[in-house]
């Protein structure tokens, strides 16, 4: 007898998807809007992405052979550029924010006063790992939303130093071999592939979830010598493999774009860190605590992982500047649990005792700290 015909799951767009998540009380209306204009804008900057050398998009943004520099001083891309203004166009008149802050830019901006202003903030880095454009090797916008606090009309930087643990949402887009959208509303973190003849991100994975052990490492190598103490001998266990106190072997894989590195993290496990180092210890570590830490932590936790600056769950990191940096560990969770016990280790007794309190505090408080 002939076999029927297998009946495949029907595909979900990222709207039905968010309708759902409205219907169940996971995102209120003006959230829901606000990720589809985010989602919107990010197919635009893969378009521009996309056409690489035939835009004319590749290149250091500047005249007369004047490199232009972010607020990080680093030189910016002339896509960097480009997906920035992608970014902050689209968002401005939606109705949905009240302000936006921006990686590439020194100060939140409110939503100009002739655009109706929501309750939410919007934080972006709208071209993560842009060193590698020229090269043809994946990239990424990171973004995270906070609300704006109750009877602030008019947002400054201030108003945007909440916790990791108060983000609404967050997100990231690859563009990569597909673009993929990667997102959390605090339910769980779920995956969708833009389908380019249609134009709409397509639901591809729901519920990621990153297996608790690992044997793949991702981090800069080259900074080994300028590592603290215990991150030479967490790295030196691994390196050891099998024959050292790890006894098993690990793989290394370093893509220099963390969209790309945290999303074969997200894919199949794994543990990514950029840890303090003697050239970075001065600004506090290489990595955003606002535009790239918080928003992969909360994706990371969603999906089962965990993520720490070394010595403090990096949710928790109390903001002190919009454009503060932070050591990063994020993957795997056990593997995270086991970098931390390294520094626990190397801090000490009382160090111990404080990090094994805030633990504890932390599992208690920890279950569900983000709502629609
Ligand atoms: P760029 O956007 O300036 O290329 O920086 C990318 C990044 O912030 C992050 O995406 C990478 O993981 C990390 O820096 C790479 O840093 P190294 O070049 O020091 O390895």
């Amino acid at each position: 007898m002939p076999s029927l015909p297998q009946r495949t799951a029907p595909s979900i767009s990222l709207t039905q998807f968010l309708i759902e998540a409205q219907r169940a009380g996971h995102v209120s209306p003006d959230l829901r809007l606000l990720i589809e204009v985010v989602a919107r804008a990010c197919k635009r900057i893969s378009i521009a992405v996309g056409k690489g050398a035939l835009g004319g998009v590749l290149g250091e943004a500047g005249t007369d052979g004047e490199a232009s520099m972010n607020i990080q001083g680093e030189a910016q891309k002339k896509l960097d550029v480009i997906a920035n203004d992608v970014l902050m166009e689209a968002n401005a008149w939606g109705g949905h924010l009240a302000g936006l802050a921006s990686e590439e830019m020194d100060h939140s901006q409110p939503i100009p006063d002739v655009y109706p202003r929501g309750n939410y903030l919007l934080l972006f880095d709208p071209l993560d790992g842009s060193s590698n454009i020229d090269v043809n090797i994946s990239v990424g916008t990171i973004f995270s939303v906070l609300r704006c606090p109750d009877g602030v009309t008019t947002p400054c930087d201030e108003n945007f130093l909440q916790p990791g643990t108060a983000q609404v949402c967050a997100g990231y887009t690859t563009y990569g071999p597909s673009t993929m959208l990667v997102l959390t509303v605090g339910h769980g973190t779920h995956a969708f592939t833009l389908d380019r003849e249609i134009g709409s991100f397509m639901l591809t994975t729901r519920d990621m979830r990153i297996p608790g052990e690992t044997r793949e490492f991702a981090v800069n190598m080259s900074n080994q010598r300028f590592w603290e103490a215990p991150m030479q001998e967490y790295v030196g266990d691994l390196l050891a493999g099998s024959e050292g106190p790890r006894g098993k072997d690990f793989n290394m894989r370093w893509v220099a774009s963390m969209v790309a590195d945290v999303h074969r993290i997200l894919t199949r496990g794994g543990i990514f860190s950029y840890p303090l180092d003697r050239k970075c210890a001065a600004k506090g570590g290489k990595l955003r605590l606002m535009y790239e830490a918080n928003p992969m932590s909360l994706l990371v936790e969603q999906a089962g992982g965990a993520a720490s600056t070394g010595r403090q769950r990096m949710l928790e990191v109390q903001p002190t500047g919009l454009h503060q940096r932070v050591p990063v560990f994020l993957g795997s969770r056990r593997e995270v649990e086991t970098a931390v016990e390294y520094h626990r280790r190397h801090d000490g007794p009382e160090a111990e005792a404080r990090s094994n309190a805030n633990a504890n505090a932390n599992a208690n408080a920890n279950a569900n700290a983000i709502g629609a």
